[in-house]
This record gives C-alpha cells, sequence and structure tokens, in this order.
C-alpha cells in the first residue's frame, strides 16, 4: 500500500493565506493520485476556532477528496471518537488545533461531518486488495504531558500487518530545547513506520530502528534558514519499505545576506533594490528575506534605513522582509540613543520596537522569527504567562 504523509497546512495562515490553500490543495491532489492512504499528523488549522471563510476552505479540500474512488478503505476503528466514513484519508489536530479535553477542534468537525477519519487516540485498519494497515493516532498534546500519555495507553502494533504510528510532537532530538520533548528512543516500540508532524522542515529519521519521517509544512511559515528547499510530501511504499519525497508548486523562498562594512543606508538600499529585482526576474513573486549585518557609515543607525519603503515599492514582484538585526552603528545605541534617532510624529509603538531590537541584539537573538510579528505577538492584553507561551509555541512550531 503506498501510504502519503502531508502535514501543517496551516490554512488560515495569515501571512501567506492563499498560499497555504494552493499548496495543500496541491499536495493532496497529487497525493490522492499517487497514493492509497493518506495521513495528515496535525495543523490543518492554523487557528483553533478558524473562521467560517477558512473552514469552507478545508470543507472544499477534503469533499474533493470524498468524491474519488478510493482502492483503499478504513475498515475498522476504535478509539476515543467516532468515524463516519471508509475514505483512507486520516488526521489528527495539531498544536495550533489543539483545545481544552473534552471541547470540540476544528479537526473534529471534519471528522464529524465524515470528510476525513479523525484518528485521536484510536487504532484503525486500512484495507486494500488484502493488505491490511494498522495506524495508531494521537492528537498532539502539550510536549510535558506526551510522555505520560504513552505510558498511560500504551500504544501497540497489531499483529500480522504494517503498522504505523501517528503522532503531532517535539522530539527532543531535533527540537533540543526542553526535556519534556521525548526522544525518538522513548517513542513506542514495534511499529514499522513513525509518521510526525509539527516541524515545518522536512526529516528521514529512525526510531527503534524503523522510519520515521516528517514531511514538513506545505506553507512556508519562518523565513530562515534550511527552509529554502521546495515543500511537499512523503509517500511509503508498506511492501517494499521504500519511501520518496514529492514536491509541490510552492512559493520560492530566498534568503539574501548584504555585509554593509561602513555604507549608508541610501547605498545599503540600492544594493537591496539591485537584489529584490535580480531575484525576482523571474515572475514568480518570490518570499526574499534580506539579512544586513555589519557596521552603518559614521553618523547612522538602522533606524535610518528605510525598509518599509523598500517593502512597499517591491510588493508587486516579491514579498520582502528586511532583518535588521545585524546591523551596529558607530555610536552608543541604547535607549536614548534609539529616542534620539526616533523621526519627529514617530509613534511610542515604533519607539518600543526600536528598543526591543536592540535588547534581542544584545542578546545575539538568532531564531530569526520577524522581531515585528513577535513585538505584536508580545503587546496584546492578555496576560503575560499566556502571551509568553504564545510566542515560544509559535518560535518552535
Ligand atoms: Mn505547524
Amino acid at each position: 500500500m503506498r501510504i502519503a504523509m502531508l502535514s501543517d497546512f496551516h490554512l488560515g495562515y495569515e501571512r501567506f493565506r492563499e498560499d497555504a490553500y494552493r499548496q495543500a490543495e496541491e499536495a493532496l491532489s497529487q497525493a490522492a493520485e499517487k497514493s492509497d492512504a493518506i495521513l495528515i499528523p496535525g495543523d490543518i488549522f492554523d487557528n483553533r476556532e478558524p473562521s467560517p471563510d477558512v473552514l469552507a476552505e478545508a470543507i472544499t479540500l477534503f469533499r474533493n477528496l470524498s468524491g474519488r474512488k478510493w482502492g483503499a478503505k478504513v475498515i475498522s476503528f476504535s478509539g476515543e471518537g467516532r468515524n463516519f466514513t471508509s475514505v483512507p484519508v486520516i488526521a489528527i489536530p495539531g498544536t495550533h488545533e489543539r483545545r481544552a479535553e473534552g471541547v470540540e477542534d476544528p479537526v473534529d468537525l471534519l471528522g464529524l461531518a465524515g470528510l476525513l477519519v479523525d484518528a485521536t487516540n484510536a487504532q484503525l485498519v486500512i484495507e486494500k486488495d488484502g493488505e491490511r494497515v494498522a495506524v495508531r493516532g494521537l492528537g498532539g498534546i502539550a510536549d510535558d504531558r506526551f510522555r505520560e500519555i504513552i505510558e498511560r495507553e500504551k500504544p501497540r502494533p497489531i499483529g500480522g500487518m504494517f503498522n504505523i504510528f501517528f503522532f503531532h510532537q517535539s522530539i527532543y532530538e531535533l527540537l533540543p530545547f526542553s526535556k519534556d520533548f521525548l526522544r525518538t528512543d522513548e517513542l513506542p516500540e514495534g511499529f514499522d513506520l513513525y509518521v510526525n508532524g509539527h516541524i515545518h522542515g522536512r526529516v528521514e529519521s529512525r526510531a527503534h530502528g524503523k522510519p520515521f519521517l516528517i514531511s514538513g509544512s506545505t506553507v512556508l511559515t519562518q523565513l530562515k534558514d534550511g527552509e529554502q528547499e521546495q515543500k511537499g510530501f512523503y509517500i511509503f511504499e508498506t511492501k517494499t519499505k521504500e519511501y520518496s519525497f514529492n514536491k509541490i508548486n510552492s512559493r520560492r523562498f530566498v534568503l539574501l545576506r548584504i555585509r554593509i562594512d561602513g555604507r549608508s543606508p541610501a547605498e545599503i538600499e540600492a544594493e537591496m533594490e539591485r537584489l529584490i529585482k535580480k531575484e525576482s526576474a523571474a515572475g514568480d513573486r518570490p518570499i526574499l528575506r534580506i539579512e544586513i549585518e555589519g557596521v552603518l557609515k559614521d553618523g547612522y543607525r538602522s533606524l535610518d534605513l528605510n525598509q518599509q519603503e523598500i517593502i512597499s515599492r517591491y510588493r508587486d514582484l516579491a514579498v520582502v522582509e528586511i532583518g535588521k538585526l545585524g546591523i551596529e552603528s558607530k555610536q552608543q545605541t541604547g535607549v536614548q540613543a534609539s529616542a534620539d534617532a526616533l523621526p519627529d510624529g514617530a509613534s511610542i509603538k515604533d519607539f518600543g520596537l526600536g528598543v526591543f531590537v536592540d535588547k534581542l541584539r544584545e542578546n545575539k537573538y538568532d531564531l530569526q522569527r520577524n522581531p515585528t510579528e513577535l513585538f505584536e505577538m508580545l503587546s496584546t492584553d492578555e496576560s503575560k504567562d499566556k502571551v509568553v507561551k504564545k510566542v515560544v509555541d509559535r518560535l518552535l512550531e
């Protein structure tokens, strides 16, 4: 049986809303052509309470799949919830959809509508021409509880068939940030294939000597090094145990670096414009992130560099993001200097952002998620704990 693994569509992701939909659609239709069953390990939605428009996108995608003729069928299901379809399109909720226990999340809704099989804490069997494949799913949960859930549920394979363990969590070897994250050798044993979501870059690894695959997201969310690769999904053939990565036509992403070496903001702006024109010459409106590093010409500060103007001027040619964290001024920076450098009429928020960026730079921040986005997230009215948790989730998603 050919099993396709597609992950992290992030439907409704505001920044690249159309890409999220179009790229999920392409991945799903390619997967339906080339495989017998589809597994989606979480984050179909970017938000646990998607708007009706975003729900409509998901319904359209999955209704199209339900209408196809499938050679494989889901022939048994036992689990927390109920199953309403035999179409072998199987999903679990991820971190972005997770809600309190006992409360419906948007993946539950698609399951209730019979548009997919919701495999949250469930064991199911797919059959095609006499071959059976078992899938043991666990919905994405807080990483500090994953170990406890595995100990409690003790997921086990079913004898006499190919077994897949299907989940959505951080893994310590891939994200070594917290001891809460499970190590691959702590995953339940005895499965023939481990399929995870959550991590947006593609990963081919092993767990208990068996393939452990992460397809990565179908849409770009973190503009950082290592994300330039085209998006896509794996197809695994259960008989030969071979797998391959199928690329989709995802929007091109290019990371560019400019060394400033004593140049003035006007000279750097000219350099940026030259690069933007060159990189967008193919007419495919790529995403370009330009990182600027080095010491500015005497008397200038990073605030003198007008990135907003450049971003809007080239909006039709490319999605441009400019990172100025690596810029140093010859003069003393700090709060007073930032305030002095603030143009008349600039808002306190811009001033705050300047201070925030200075602080990040002092602390050698290198996670490359846009500081403006972090600042926006931190400036909501929610409680400090909630906001900090959200930002950490965002950094690790
Ligand atoms: Mn995700």
